[in-house]
């Protein structure tokens, strides 16, 4: 946990400086480019950003970063080389030839934006480049985002094009799509392309912008616990919430979910209606009551209403569970032990964050009970599920930016 401002910052200096010492001794050559993304953590509107919803992430003080440098005269012309310092892995993208989805691994994610720039008529030079994250790789923190959104801030600089926010966030959103399969929204791209120091983001997912909500708050805590645990299936799973949910907002008769009310779901499930299936019945509900929290919530955290902002994350939570069918048992188990500590010792609210089926949790915590609250978090999981939790609370970050270049 980083303690105050200054040690968020110097943690990520010196995990930038590792990175560019890792190529270094990697290439031979000082790295010419050092580019940083982060993660995100989304407080509320989970599974709305392709439902026209709104949804209020911050950026986190976990980054993708990527040290590089143009291929060596002498070099093997026409290629990037890549290697992953998490994954001990190097991987070779060949530039003389089309790219093609396909790949499994890591790199897709990079092919994926490279392919994006060469869309746009771009030529990318051969480079050479060590990756390195601080973001949990597949814990629902965006890590695969911050990887695209890293990539795209090296292009970017290795080319000479730049790009507006938003198109480099949508370009990044499109590699998700062609080269990892995932029919994503735009909130994770967005959040790290857009992610500010002191502010949460309220991203209106129709009109694709972002409002800044100030949040520098002294006595709460964003604290994020990871489970620790990934269920299989999670694509395909969100592949077809997405297709129920388009279903279900053509019987309801309506383009946007913006013009859904409650009442709207709650008539259509009526027999003789226009036919709701029991499972689009619920999705419709999660989406409808989604998009008001997320929207109250916004406000609760405008005001500093940490009571409010808490259970509109607990009524959140409830309604992934049960009407969305995302969360799974560990996650609902760390919700209900911060249920049981309650606000009474420290804990406002909290819920699981990101596509679900494991990963991470997000809870409100005061200031001062956090260091117990994360005690009682770790001993009370790892008694109920045999799993070691890891828990880390930040701030609001900056989004991707050059570090050197
Ligand atoms: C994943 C997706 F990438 C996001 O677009 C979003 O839908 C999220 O799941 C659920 O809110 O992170």
């Amino acid at each position: 946990i980083f303690a105050s401002a200054d040690d968020g910052n110097d943690a990520a200096s010196r995990y930038q400086a590792t990175v560019e010492q890792h190529f270094q001794s990697q290439y031979g050559r000082p790295a010419t480019v050092v580019v940083s993304a982060p993660g995100r953590v989304n407080l509320i509107g989970e599974h709305i950003d392709y439902n026209d919803g709104y949804v209020l992430p911050l950026a986190i003080e976990r980054s993708v970063v990527i040290a590089a440098a143009p291929a060596p005269e002498n070099g093997p012309a026409g290629q990037a080389n890549l290697y992953s310092m998490d994954l001990a892995e190097s991987a070779v993208i060949r530039l003389d030839q089309e790219l093609q989805p396909g790949s499994e691994s890591w790199v897709r994610y990079v092919e994926g934006v490279l392919d994006g720039f060469r869309q746009l008529g771009v030529e990318i030079p051969a480079f050479d480049a060590i990756v390195g994250s601080t973001v949990p790789l597949g814990s629902g923190l965006s890590s695969s985002a911050a990887l695209e959104v890293a990539t795209a801030t090296l292009l970017e600089q290795l080319t000479g094009r730049t790009l507006g926010q938003s198109e480099k966030a949508l370009l990044c959103q499109k590699a998700e799509h062609d080269y990892a399969g995932v029919p994503c929204g735009i909130m994770d791209q967005f959040s790290s392309v857009f992610g500010k120091e002191n502010e949460l983001m309220l991203i209106d997912c129709c009109s694709e912008t972002v409002e800044g909500i100030p949040f520098n708050a002294s006595d709460v805590s964003v604290l994020i616990t990871n489970s620790n645990v990934k269920h299989a299936l999670v694509n395909g799973e969100y592949a077809a919430r997405r297709s129920q949910c388009e279903s279900a907002l053509k019987k309801l008769g309506k383009t946007s979910w913006r013009d859904v009310t409650l009442a709207d779901v709650e008539q259509a499930n009526q027999k003789d209606a226009v036919g709701l299936n029991e499972t689009e019945f619920r999705r419709a509900r999660h989406v409808v009551t989604e998009i008001h929290r997320t929207l109250k919530a916004t406000d609760a955290f405008r005001n500093s209403d940490w009571e409010l902002a808490g259970e509109l994350l607990y009524a959140s939570h409830d309604s992934l569970r049960d009407d969305y069918d995302v969360s799974c048992p560990e996650l609902d188990i760390l919700v209900e032990i911060a249920r049981d500590i309650g606000g009474e010792n420290g804990v406002y609210g909290s819920r699981m964050t990101g596509g679900g089926f494991g990963g991470c949790t997000v809870s409100l915590v005061a200031n001062e009970h956090v260091d117990a609250v994360i005690a009682t978090i770790t001993t009370s999981y790892e008694s109920k599920t045999g799993i070691k939790p890891t828990c880390f609370s930040s701030r609001p970050a900056r989004g991707a930016h050059v570090v050197k270049g």
